[in-house]
């Protein structure tokens, strides 16, 4: 693999670039992305490259996103700050009117560390009225589609379709006028007849030019590449729909809402819905040939971003660049495709909430392992702070996550017992996952305790969540809310967002 493995042991814990430059800084972004990768061990998935970029790094098994949607997600990356601390919880919520002082991610390191940073693709989630963070990037942001049609079939001949006019702040008071594009497309297309191609292409060309200027006078660059697939449509070139074979798919177990489960935990249409044939009535049944298309569909975007991934890695090999840069492999969240019933993200059940992370840190992450270390997304700011040798992030916004650094160094060790999300419906959602459970307790912040539905699950008897087990196990219950006591309350959710489809 062309990495340092086979150095002497005592290097494994002294980086090389003390006595240098920083290293570099490989964001790679990919959006909708569940662990439905060879990595994680889904046998049905074909994706060798995230694999191949798994192997020389650390996989963090039972790592979770803050929030499930995109624009939350990425803020809590970027700032290393959970929604419940921000109140940023809308897809149109924008960072600096909350946070005018904040200082993300790629702003520290370009404070601390002297890293020219830029931003390529899907990074912070620009649409439904929010334009992304300027401020945060060295220079202008690379900014692609997100919904890309090439069969004007798909559009109805090619016109504005919902989606694409809420990614592009278009017509945002007329949605509902507009026609629905399909949920997927099939044609006889090249990489980078889509964005995530172009994508691709542009990233390689900036890691070019980085790699020069580090050369010349030692910049160190932070870039961040954002791909959109697998988030709906699943508009791949036919090849990679080819790469898989519908009818061996895993299709959905259980199809029902969790058996005491409270009614504002539960889902059914949403964003799925904003796609044609999707039956646009919630409560409508799916046709087994709609699901296992769906699926395929997910599978076969996963694999198109999967090669885009793979030519990004393969330039940085080809530069030289490999053994002085950290790479993170993230999922904004993961996805249902199907299970419960639901499709897409916006709950705080487990097939939305769990993402792959993957971390390669040179010399110190032993190529190939994993750990069930419990992570979160907010922890990747201060992780990726400490393993470049920068000071901890220290805000103005107040900071949640904790540094995974002595897990790469040893993936037994532990620096947190439980991951936290949110999600906000009629009530806000707040959960703690262990290893072994998953409690969700519901309700209005501020309101008392008293007042709150809870959910709990357990993943070792009960791994695709049929039974609330709440009512039954108080003793459970007890111990993991005393766990969500030790969390500040949450901030309040402020005007309830305008009724419209979540990318
Ligand atoms: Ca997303």
């Amino acid at each position: 693999m062309g990495m340092k493995s086979l150095l002497p042991f005592a290097a494994l814990f002294f980086p090389c670039w003390l006595e240098a430059a920083p290293p570099n800084v490989l964001l790679i972004l990919v959006d909708d992305l569940k662990p439905a990768l060879g990595c994680y061990g889904d046998t049905r998935a074909k994706t060798p490259h995230m694999d191949r970029l798994a192997a020389r790094g650390m996989r963090f098994d039972l790592a979770y996103c803050n929030q499930a949607v995109c624009a939350p997600s990425r803020f809590n990356l970027m700032l290393g700050s959970r929604s419940t601390s921000t109140a940023l919880y809308g897809l149109g919520s924008r960072l600096r009117e909350r946070l005018p002082d904040a200082v993300t991610m790629p702003q520290h390191f370009a404070r601390h560390g002297g890293h020219r940073t830029e931003s390529i693709g899907k990074v912070f989630h620009i649409g439904h009225g929010n334009e992304g963070d300027p401020q945060s990037f060295s220079v202008p942001h690379f900014k692609d589609k997100v919904i890309e049609y090439l069969d004007p079939a798909s559009t109805q001949g090619g016109q504005l379709t919902r989606e694409e006019a809420l990614f592009t702040n278009q017509k945002l008071d007329q949605i509902r006028s507009l026609p629905r594009g399909t949920a997927f497309e099939a044609p006889a297309a090249g990489d980078e007849d889509y964005a995530d191609g172009r994508v691709a292409a542009e990233t390689v060309r900036r890691l070019g030019a980085a790699a020069r200027r580090r050369k010349e006078n030692g910049t160190p660059f932070f870039i961040a590449a954002g791909f959109v697939r697998p988030h709906l449509p699943f508009c791949a070139p036919k090849s990679y729909w080819d790469m898989h074979d519908p009818a061996k798919l895993p299709q959905p177990e259980f199809e029902e809402h969790p058996a005491g489960s409270p009614l504002v935990a539960r889902k059914r249409g949403g964003e799925i819905a904003a796609y044609d044939p999707v039956p646009e009535r919630d409560d409508a049944a799916f046709s087994p040939e709609l699901k296992r298309r769906l699926i395929h569909g997910y599978y076969a975007s996963t694999s198109y971003v999967d090669a885009q991934i793979g030519r990004v890695m393969d330039a940085l090999d080809r530069l030289g660049l490999a053994e002085e840069t950290l790479v993170v492999l993230w999922g904004d969240h993961g996805f249902h495709l199907g299970d419960l019933g639901i499709w897409t993200k916006h709950t705080n059940y487990e097939q939305a909430n769990r993402i792959p992370l993957v971390i390669i840190a040179p010399g110190v992450a032993k190529p190939g392992s994993s750990t069930r270390q419990l992570a979160e997304t907010v922890d990747i700011f201060p992780t990726l702070a400490a393993l470049a040798g920068l000071p901890a992030p220290s805000g103005p916004q107040p900071v949640d996550g904790v540094s995974l650094d002595p897990v790469l160094r040893d993936p037994n060790a532990r620096v947190r017992d439980h991951a936290f999300h949110c999600f906000p419906k009629q009530k806000l959602g707040r959960a703690i996952r262990t290893e072994r459970h998953r409690l969700v307790e519901w309700k209005t912040p501020g309101a008392a305790p008293e007042t709150a539905e809870i959910e709990l699950y357990d993943y070792e008897a009960d791994p695709l969540e049929r039974e609330n087990l709440a009512t039954q196990q108080p003793e459970t219950v007890a111990r993991l809310r005393a766990i969500l006591a030790r969390h500040p309350e949450a901030l309040p959710m402020g005007p309830p967002a305008k009724k419209k489809k979540q990318p």
